[in-house]
Formats: C-alpha cells, sequence, structure tokens
C-alpha cells in the first residue's frame, strides 16, 4: 500500500510534462483576432453554433478533458438520427479592410472522421475570402486557410460540419485569425 503515494505522484508527474510540451508553440496571441480562442474560460462565448435545419440536435460545450492549449476545449456534439443538414459554428464580425491577408487557422479532432469546410466570408452577402475543406480525424491536427480581403467592411469566420447524418463530438482549440504582415 505504500508504494501507491509514488506511483499517483509518478503519473502526475508525466501528465504534467506531457502538458506543458503541447502549450509551448510560437505564436504571438497579441496578433489574433479570435475572442475566446483557446476556450480556457468557463463559456463558449462569443461562439455559436446553428443550423438552418431546425431539426438537428446538437450542444456546444467546453470539454475540460480535451486540449491543444491549456487544459480545455471547444466541443461540438451532434445528436440523434438526423438528414445531412448542415451545422455551422461561428463567432463574432472582424472589422476588415480591402487588401488585407489574414491567415485563419484551428487545431481540430473528432470522434468520427469527417470532411469539414472552414471560410471566412462578408456577413449576409454571397462574398467569399477563403474557402477550405478539410478532413479532420481522430487525432488533433492544425488547419489553416489563407483569406484575402477584396471589400472594406466585416468579415465572419466560419466551421461548417456540413454533415449532420454523422453525428459524435467534435473539438476545436487554439483558434486564430491574425493578418499576415
Ligand atoms: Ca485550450
Amino acid at each position: 500500500m505504500k508504494r501507491l503515494p509514488l506511483l499517483v505522484l509518478l503519473l502526475l508527474g508525466s501528465l504534467s510534462v506531457n502538458a506543458l510540451s503541447v502549450e509551448t508553440y510560437d505564436f504571438d496571441q497579441e496578433k489574433n483576432l479570435v475572442k475566446n480562442y483557446d476556450f480556457e474560460g468557463l463559456g463558449v462565448h462569443p461562439w455559436r453554433a446553428f443550423s438552418e435545419d431546425s431539426s438537428i440536435l446538437f450542444r456546444v460545450n467546453i470539454d475540460q478533458n480535451e486540449s491543444v492549449t491549456g487544459n480545455q476545449s471547444l466541443v461540438v456534439e451532434i445528436l440523434g438520427e438526423n438528414r445531412q443538414s448542415e451545422v455551422f459554428l461561428a463567432t463574432g464580425e472582424f472589422p476588415v479592410k480591402k487588401g488585407q491577408i489574414f491567415t485563419f487557422s484551428l487545431y481540430a479532432k473528432t470522434e468520427k472522421s469527417r470532411e469539414v469546410v472552414i471560410s471566412v466570408d462578408k456577413n449576409y452577402s454571397k462574398v467569399d475570402y477563403g474557402w477550405k475543406s478539410i478532413f479532420i480525424g481522430t487525432d488533433w491536427s492544425e488547419f489553416s486557410l489563407p483569406v484575402y480581403i477584396t471589400e472594406d467592411g466585416t468579415a465572419e469566420i466560419k466551421i461548417n460540419l456540413r454533415d449532420a447524418s454523422i453525428n459524435g463530438k467534435v473539438w476545436f482549440d487554439a483558434v486564430r485569425f491574425y493578418e499576415e504582415y
């Protein structure tokens, strides 16, 4: 019985080393325009999930057991038997100017591999500033999209989970939208 505390200490030690190694990546967070980009607080605000199909069942939460940075991530869970409708994840709009070049990047993983579209568009219009189809797997991976602004106004980053007939959890962490100089 005396060996148990030592074993627990060793396990805790190895966990904290792993956590440190994924936390140290080279990026200046001052450049990041995304609010709540690493989901280390209590809530999901200002992120929101929505679908134009009101029959789709999904929920958005903070997951305290999965992360790339810190200890938490954002998780979207699609539940039940759904049609192939789209579920979007989005955050607020950013003021942008014609000619600016941004990068939109994020880390993601999922319970069941799925195709997801990441994009940046001008809200309430058909103007796309960047668009990419990505394949999210069961391990954390980083994805990135170059964004070219062609009009003054606002832009919004969007994540389209596309096929709500594939249910399960999809996690996101370390989301960035920053200008390239
Ligand atoms: Ca995090």
